[in-house]
């Protein structure tokens, strides 16, 4: 197991976690001493595919009862895995699509087509023509042909085309372009059960094809479907951390993944009416805060403010000031329905594919959406004077962020609506001002300390003139700590700060919720056909970074990266330690296969090491200027780096800020 010092590096946490001490209540940071996970399991060594097993593949062990390999039951844990969380990704981007399907049709009156520039755009790569037809009838196809690409038999998705015609030939001469998104989950399933496919090598790549129906499919369609319905995220300054929850308000908690639900409480919230019943209750206004990749979908959208990343969803509940908690689907803990009986905080299930028992279940569909938001946040209302005060404690820490970088946004900001392009930043990878790209993502995960992996990473990437893009809870754990500000340009590299200048962005850019990952492969391919980075994916010098990965549907985002060519270290711990000929296979193996390879390292310094040395290889791979850290050490930092500050890390606030 890792070896961690501290619980986190957030203080609102660690003030949090010391009331949760004084009252006795236990959360995940304790249970993860508590519980004693599988040793066995953790490495990958446990088959329970049948009921002849489980089989337990220990000491001298190497068989199943079946006879199966260790390497057999390696990749199809692995493979099981990351067809999950391709299932989970695909299944929000179903959602989404009857919801456009629905407002097209105009059985969803409450949803509108927000952004139709975007949905001309999709329309176009769709080959959905659009002549003589209304938004509505365009959208309409729009939504049938990604659900198409769902029930799909054979060919192949509608994406595989987006990305380089390298990499697309390659998927096709390999046999891993997607045929339909439930086809290859649902073949993953059948191959790996009990007495089918027995060959390691084949199981896993097939892996990979199910993972590119999660990045150029699921996952693709969410991002796109949600900017047609909400808007294509352009950058916001939102606060960001515990101390954005208000005394003196009705705060409501949005958590989960999916948009539509949260929209709709979100519109519920701003309705005159709505807030009139708040301030009938003594409340002066309501307050909308969100958890997990929700927060992240109403953030980079609508500015809603950010209370925290995954581990923080029992801490607000701790903070005995929130009315209720409204969850819908994915990296919600079943431990907070427990925990919100402590206080008198409502936990409301919103999606009809999750229940939590003992939690309120209010579905919300696409029909009647914002009667419903409505019915929710009253009942969130009706809860305000249920709280108690001597049992509330906000922690008074927040800091600013600023987040909304789509694609769209990032090639907008390199040249405004009149030369749009990656151009400028090809030429300033070209030249070494940056040196190279990395995203860095995922979830938090309690084995390790808190967002300490994220700050430390990031902050040494950027110092070594890396431009980082981040997503999902490593997009929260940036925004709490200061590191989404253009101000920290005050702590990148010389060369990497004289692009932040020109542009006026920060040296780390906030994408969006583990959808919109996404995006980073539009950004990919749009680096690679722009020109002087070579041709494919592969050729870039690019890494992905998952320090703190605990879920199914990070695994599905890192194999898609790496089967789009991207090399992505994953921290925390190998889900297929048990292995060294699985192990190699996914590095080595999979490099040799599709230029991109998947690593676990638990130890930060050592993941930037590699990450750096990636990038100088195919820096040197492509011939480009030597990258020479001194060669721009001249240029000047006008920016005083207030928010991430060096003393701030010293005294280990990490520079979060008393809201005050
Ligand atoms: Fe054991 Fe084979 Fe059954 Fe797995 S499939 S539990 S290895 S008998
Ligand atoms: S919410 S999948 S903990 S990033 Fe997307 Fe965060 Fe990971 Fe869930």
């Amino acid at each position: 197991m890792p070896d961690k010092k501290k619980k986190t590096i957030d203080p609102a946490a660690l003030e949090l976690l010391e009331r949760a001490k004084e009252l006795g209540i236990q959360t995940a940071f304790d249970r993860t001493e508590i519980t004693k996970p599988c040793p066995i399991g953790r490495e990958g060594n446990c088959c329970r595919l049948c009921f002849m097993g489980p089989c337990r593949f220990v000491g001298k062990t190497n068989e199943g009862i079946c006879g199966a390999s260790r390497e057999t039951i390696q990749a199809r844990n692995l493979a099981r895995m990351i067809a999950a969380g391709t299932a989970s990704h695909s299944d929000h981007a179903r959602s989404l699509a009857f919801v456009l399907l629905a407002a097209a049709r105009g059985e969803a009156p409450d949803f509108k087509i927000k952004d139709e520039p975007k949905l001309r755009r999709v329309a176009a790569i769709l080959d959905i023509p659009q002549d003589g037809k209304t938004v509505e009838q365009i959208a309409e196809q729009v939504a049938l042909r990604a659900l198409e690409d769902f029930g799909r038999q054979d060919g192949e998705i509608s994406y595989v085309k987006r990305a380089p015609k390298k990499r697309q030939e390659l998927w096709r001469r390999l046999g891993l372009a997607p045929r339909g998104i439930d086809r290859e989950v649902v073949e993953a399933f059948h191959r790996t059960h009990m007495g089918n496919d027995q060959d390691p090598e084949h199981i896993l790549t097939h892996a990979l094809a199910v993972s590119l129906a999660d990045g150029w499919g699921g996952s693709m369609f969410s991002t796109d479907i949600s900017d047609i319905l909400f808007g294509t995220p352009t950058p916001v300054s939102v606060r960001a951390n515990l101390g954005v929850l208000k005394e003196d308000e009705v705060n409501i908690i949005v958590h989960g993944h999916e948009p539509h639900g949260a929209q709709m409480i979100l519109e519920a919230s701003q309705d005159p009416e709505v807030i009139a019943y708040a301030k009938s209750k003594g409340a002066k206004g309501i307050n909308l805060a969100g958890i997990c990749c929700t927060a992240n979908e109403v953030l980079v959208r609508q500015g809603i403010p950010l209370a925290g990343n995954f581990l923080h969803q029992e801490l607000a509940i701790l903070t005995g000031a929130v009315e209720a908690m409204i969850v819908d689907v994915q990296c919600i803990m079943e431990a907070i329905v427990p925990l919100s009986r402590r206080f008198h905080t409502k936990i409301i299930t919103t999606s009809p594919k999750a229940k939590i028992e003992g939690a309120m279940h209010i579905p919300i569909n696409e029909h009647e959406a914002l009667s419903i938001a409505k019915l929710i946040v009253k009942t969130a209302i009706d809860n305000y004077p249920n709280r108690d005060r001597s049992k509330t404690f906000i922690p008074d820490y927040t800091n600013v962020q600023v987040a909304g970088f789509s694609h769209e946004y990032i090639a907008y900001m390199q040249g405004g609506s009149y030369r749009e392009s990656f151009r400028p930043l090809n030429d300033a990878i070209m030249q070494g001002r940056i040196r190279g790209g990395a995203g860095v993502v995922g979830c938090n995960n309690p084995w390790v300390t808190q967002d300490e992996g994220f700050v430390y990473i990031i902050r040494e990437l950027i110092k070594n003139d890396v431009l980082v893009v981040t997503t999902g809870c490593g997009g929260h754990a940036c925004g709490k700590y200061g590191m989404l500000t253009p101000e920290t340009m005050a702590h990148a590299g010389p060369g990497l700060r004289e692009v932040c200048q020109a542009i006026g962005i920060p040296p780390v850019l906030h994408m969006g919720s583990c959808v919109d990952n996404s995006r980073i492969l539009t950004v990919l391919t749009q680096m690679a056909t722009e020109g002087g980075l070579g041709e494919d994916i592969s050729d870039l010098p690019a890494v992905g970074i998952a320090p703190e990965w605990m879920s199914e549907k990070a695994l599905a985002i890192g194999a898609y990266f790496v089967a789009s060519g991207v090399y992505t270290i994953f921290g925390v711990d190998s889900p297929v330690g048990g292995s060294q000929a699985i192990t190699k296979l996914i590095s080595q193996g999979w490099e040799e296969m599709v230029g991109g390879k998947l690593e676990f390292e638990p130890d930060p310094q050592k993941m930037v090491e590699k990450a750096l040395a990636h990038i100088d290889a195919k820096r040197k791979a492509l011939k480009l200027e030597e990258y020479r850290p001194d060669r721009y050490a001249q240029s000047q930092s006008y920016v005083p780096g207030d928010a991430f500050s060096a003393e701030a890390y010293k005294k280990g606030l990490y520079s979060a800020k008393k809201a005050s």
